[in-house]
């Protein structure tokens, strides 16, 4: 029987890696993130080149009403889902603490923490019910280690490492499997959302050495996803070979 993916965040970068990869398996998706002409295109070409049904759902995460009325308009074949990969996310700005802009600071709790609980308090709801699914959280090497200037977005991946943990725990009487993803420098959209559009900047942090690419996360995702009934991968930190830890990356 197909299977079904819901992906947050599969407007770009590494939740679109995610569409094709998991449409490549065959499986139906229900696609979410708020720019609704990107996903309805990644939607008509994933449905072209696969024999599978796509959904799109525009919705901000942070959204908690429009959140749950709009999964709760799913109809009942469409809330089967097998795989959810909270993946939609962002970092803004990088000052040090005395400098941070407390509105960047609320986008990022209110996506990164309270938009990925949202999300997982409803579908693992539906998961519970049938006592099967698996949960990808999206943490990042910011979520293992702080750096310079990294404050909240750092604070908020290490809640979803927290969380990733917690969640292991609390659905592990319903069979539910719960991995945690955690990536270095992947290059997508994720600076230019930092720096606010500034491309230049954002450019900067991949020069010298080779990043990540959205499609390495989606492979790493589909391996713990792919694994046998009585595996679960429960963390994988996956970085470029170039950088060592959140601080040091090796450039030409
Ligand atoms: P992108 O900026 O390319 O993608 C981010 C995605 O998140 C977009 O599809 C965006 O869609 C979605 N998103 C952001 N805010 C919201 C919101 N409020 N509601 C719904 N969707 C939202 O970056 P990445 O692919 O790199 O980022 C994906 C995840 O990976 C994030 O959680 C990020 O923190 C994490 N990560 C990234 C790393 C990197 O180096 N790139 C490293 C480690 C972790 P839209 O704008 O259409 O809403
Ligand atoms: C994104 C990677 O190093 O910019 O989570 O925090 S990093």
């Amino acid at each position: 029987m197909t299977k079904t993916a819901l992906i947050t965040g599969a407007s770009s970068g590494i939740g679109k890696a995610c569409a094709h990869t998991f449409a490549e398996q065959g499986y139906h998706l229900i696609l979410v993130g708020r720019r609704a002409a990107l996903l309805e295109q990644l939607a008509d070409q994933l449905k072209t080149s696969h024999t599978i049904e796509v959904k799109v759902l525009q919705v901000d995460v942070r959204d908690k009403e429009e959140l749950t009325y709009k999964l709760g308009t799913l109809s009942p074949q469409w809330k089967k889902v097998d795989v959810l990969i909270n993946n939609a996310g962002l970092s803004q700005g990088l000052d040090p603490i005395d400098k941070g802009n407390t509105d960047d600071w609320d986008t990022m709790i209110d996506t990164n923490i309270k938009g990925l609980l949202y999300v997982t308090k409803i579908v693992s709801t539906w998961m519970v019910e049938r006592k099967k699914g698996h949960i990808i959280n999206i943490g990042s090497i910011a979520g293992k280690e702080v750096y310079a200037n990294g404050n909240v977005y750092c604070a908020t991946k290490h809640a979803v490492d927290a969380l990733n943990k917690a969640m292991r725990i609390d659905l592990l009487p319903h069979g539910i499997k719960v991995t945690g993803i955690h990536p270095g420098a992947v290059e997508t959209e994720f600076s230019i959302v930092r720096f606010k559009g500034d491309e230049a900047r954002a450019k900067k942090v991949y020069d010298g050495f080779e990043p990540l690419v959205a499609q390495d996360i989606a492979e790493a995702i589909w391996f713990a996803v792919s694994r046998p009934a009585h595996v679960n991968v429960n963390d994988m930190l996956i970085m470029p070979t170039a950088q060592a830890n959140g601080n040091l990356i090796k450039r030409d």
